[in-house]
């Protein structure tokens, strides 16, 4: 069985909904949660909304392979009804389910990217994920998460 760490993110409509709608799912389709965050509200990042997020990080055990795993939440993303961007430019959206880490895993295929590339730059993933990973080692950087948080702070 594999550990792996997701981050979710919501920003459209009933968003307390959507964050437990996606984790409903996550359990039945990809194993069972381990560890649940806060759910934190954050202003958007990178790109300018009104429509501010929930964010929360989840840790749940799985057997199933990287690919695999990103096609479900892909699909949990899709049947939640989050349609796909047009242009690759941050938009809002009903539900965004993200890979963090998976195991020590480090990967770099055209489709997944793991550890995911932008989580050190991220207060709205760090936050959360301190809370159920400060200890937890990152696979490329060797410093733990409590660690990086720190230092993106300040
Ligand atoms: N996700 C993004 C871009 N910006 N900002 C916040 N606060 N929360 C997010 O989940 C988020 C974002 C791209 O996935
Ligand atoms: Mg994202
Ligand atoms: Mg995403």
């Amino acid at each position: 069985m594999a550990k792996v760490f997701i981050s979710l993110g919501t920003n459209l409509g009933d968003r307390h909904n959507n964050m437990l709608t996606a984790i409903a799912l996550l359990a039945e389709r990809v194993g069972k949660i381990l560890a649940l965050s806060d759910l934190f509200q954050t202003a958007p990042w990178g790109f300018d909304s009104d429509n501010h997020f929930l964010n929360a990080a989840l840790e749940l055990e799985t057997d199933l392979q990287p690919l695999e795993l990103l096609e479900i939440t892909q699909d949990i993303e899709r049947k939640m009804g989050r349609t796909e961007k047009s242009n690759g430019a941050y938009a809002d959206r009903l539900i965004d389910i993200d890979l963090l880490m998976y195991d020590d895993l480090v990967l770099n295929t055209p489709l997944l990217t793991l550890p995911h590339p932008l989580m050190l730059e991220r207060e709205f993933v760090l936050k959360p994920l301190v809370e159920i990973a400060a200890d937890v080692v990152h696979p490329v950087t060797k410093e733990t998460i409590r660690q990086l948080y720190d230092r993106l702070l300040s």
